[in-house]
């Protein structure tokens, strides 16, 4: 499958609205991924391996905000397990459109559905792993403890939940050598400093992130006996939740 780079920021963009999972995104995006969020592939790769641990004979697996389907594709890989399904699902269009080609583009007995709809609305359930990288941040942070309350209830016991974001910190001067070592890493990946300022309007909106100890509260008050926090990078995070 071809791969576009991403230069959507940049030239100067004079009506800058919100930015938008649109076509325009969906066919820049791995490049997108790879070259804004620090650790992503090693993300990828994790996830592979915890659904390896985790998946269950006769359960479903789901990939909440799939996009192209990076995480689906990796869980498919590497499930071991008898009768699962994955479930991956985005209410992008455009994306929901090019992830069928991507799953579709590999052989494999485990089915999967790729659904076009809001997770928010989503009927989850016998799941033994289910994966949130970096979507939970795009969900309105009111509507965000009913969400994971929705995925515990959903989940068997000994089940798994990923939750990957980008982290905000009370701490000024934390938050401000964070963040510009993620502008450094954008740097250091070609991003101009036109793009990133750019980038960083349009999202300015659209996602909303959180501290870690909200992250952790969220978990526990849906009843997770377990959760950590297994890589950051910067201003970039993956936690685990488990259900006992
Ligand atoms: C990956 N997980 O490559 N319902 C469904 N999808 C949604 C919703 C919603 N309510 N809100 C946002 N999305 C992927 C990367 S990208 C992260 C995830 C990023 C979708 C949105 O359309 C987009 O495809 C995805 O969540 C977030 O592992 O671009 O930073």
């Amino acid at each position: 499958m071809s791969q576009s780079r991403d230069n959507i920021f940049a030239a100067p963009l004079e009506n800058m609205g919100d930015f938008q999972f649109d076509q325009q995104v969906a066919e820049v995006f791995p490049d997108m991924i790879k070259r804004s969020v620090p650790g992503y592939s090693n993300i990828i790769t994790a996830i592979g391996m915890l659904t390896k641990r985790f998946a269950q004979d006769d359960s479903s697996l789901y990939d909440l905000g799939c996009s192209l389907g990076a995480a689906t594709l990796e869980m498919r890989r590497h499930l071991d397990k008898t009768n699962c399904r994955i479930i991956a699902v985005d209410n992008s269009p455009a994306m929901i459109e090019r992830c069928k080609l991507h799953v579709n583009a590999f052989k494999s007995d485990t089915d999967v559905d790729v659904v076009c709809g809001d997770i928010q609305q989503l009927d989850i359930s016998n799941a033994s792993v289910v994966v949130l990288n970096f979507t939970l941040q795009f969900i309105d942070p009111a509507d965000r403890q009913a969400l994971i309350n929705n995925i515990y209830q959903g989940l068997r016991p000994g089940g798994i939940l990923l939750v990957s974001e980008k982290l905000r910190f009370e701490n000024e001067t934390a938050q401000q050598l964070l963040t510009d070592l993620h502008h450094d890493f954008k740097r250091a990946n070609g991003y101009s400093e036109l793009e990133i300022s750019q980038k960083r309007n349009a999202l300015e909106h659209v996602m909303l992130t959180d501290t870690l100890d909200i992250h952790r509260q969220r978990f526990a008050n849906a009843g997770f006996a377990t959760s950590e926090l297994w890589f950051q990078c910067f201003n970039f995070s993956s936690m685990i939740a488990i259900k006992a």
